[in-house]
């Protein structure tokens, strides 16, 4: 399928108190909204069923895990899967994965329209820390509660277009984009829980946070002739304030549609992917233009070396 009507189903808050079949309810509503806008492909946030726990710090594992999923679909998210493969859509979702070997990831997954996984993907850049740090207005433990990804930037052929995932933090850095570029990716889709508020500099406002989170996702879709969904979960979690701004973007970098709340909110867009060949065949023609004796900083180097 060359071409597809593309939701982008931001969510609004989470509350810690909300149940996971609470949220699957108002995920189905969304799904049932893309149904009668004709969507075949729906994207929800990063950690999708439940409030963004990382701002919590806790030390009793036991409790940690109560926030991950052990199999995926589960009791919770199986009607939402039944809803999903009734209306014909694929979706994706983002959430915490407790693999059977106790690994701890922050995962999202992406079916084909018939409710059949085909595509996982393991944030890879986690941001925040470790341990309880005094000098923030809040926490934000990623580094703490789940393990960097193992499985890489991968693409997944869905009814003949090519699709990745990234999540949030990702989506900050070029490699991620440009490693699924290099594969000819054609649609990457990314979940984000994005605090409106600078846990380290109180002056950030959210317009800086919603200009970065958009000039990131603008340019990775531009710079690999690719179309880009990036949704939000937005809106308060028990005081803790998270930004909106979910976009559906082009190949050329334009942004195509835009959710204008930081509540649940469904923003479609009818996405042709043979709109990426032309930066493909031209510009961004990686096998004609690019020079990788140059760059091998990129791969020997984490930090800085002046
Ligand atoms: N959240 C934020 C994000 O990358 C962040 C963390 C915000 C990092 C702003 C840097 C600047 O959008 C997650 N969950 O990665």
């Amino acid at each position: 399928m060359r071409e597809w009507v593309i939701g982008a189903a931001q969510l609004g808050a989470i509350q810690k108190s909300d149940s996971r079949e609470a949220v699957v309810g108002r995920m189905i509503a969304l799904l049932d909204q893309a149904a009668a806008k004709g969507c075949d492909l729906v994207v929800y946030p990063e950690l999708a069923l439940t409030t963004f726990f990382p701002r919590w710090y806790m030390e009793d594992q036991a409790e940690v895990d109560t926030w991950f999923e052990r199999e995926m679909p589960n009791a919770a998210t199986q009607p939402l899967f039944d809803r999903a493969r009734e209306h014909e859509i694929a979706i994706s979702f983002g959430y915490a994965e407790l693999t059977p070997e106790g690994r701890h990831f922050n995962t999202s997954i992406l079916t084909d329209r018939q409710g059949h996984i085909v595509g996982k993907y393991r944030k890879v850049h986690l941001p925040g820390h470790v341990e309880y740090d005094t000098e923030r207005d809040f926490q934000h433990l990623e580094k703490r509660y789940f393990e960097p990804g193992d499985l890489g930037f991968e693409t997944f052929d869905n009814e003949d277009t090519l699709m990745g995932m990234c999540i949030c933090n990702d989506r900050r850095w070029p490699e991620t984009w440009r490693v699924m570029g290099l594969q000819g990716v054609e649609l990457v889709m990314l979940g984000y829980n994005t605090p409106s508020i600078n846990s380290q500099n109180r002056g950030e406002g959210l317009e800086k946070r919603l200009y970065h989170s958009e000039l990131s996702v603008t340019a990775g879709a531009y710079q690999n002739a690719t179309w880009a969904v990036a949704v939000a979960k937005a809106g308060v979690e028990d005081g803790f304030p998270l930004m909106g701004g979910s976009i559906i973007v082009d190949p050329d970098g334009f942004v195509v549609a835009r959710t204008e709340t930081e509540s649940d909110e469904l923003v479609t867009a009818t996405c042709d992917m043979d709109r990426c060949q032309f930066g493909k065949q031209t510009i961004f023609d990686f096998a004609r233009h690019r020079r990788v004796e140059h760059y091998g900083r990129i791969t020997s180097q984490t930090g800085v070396k002046r």
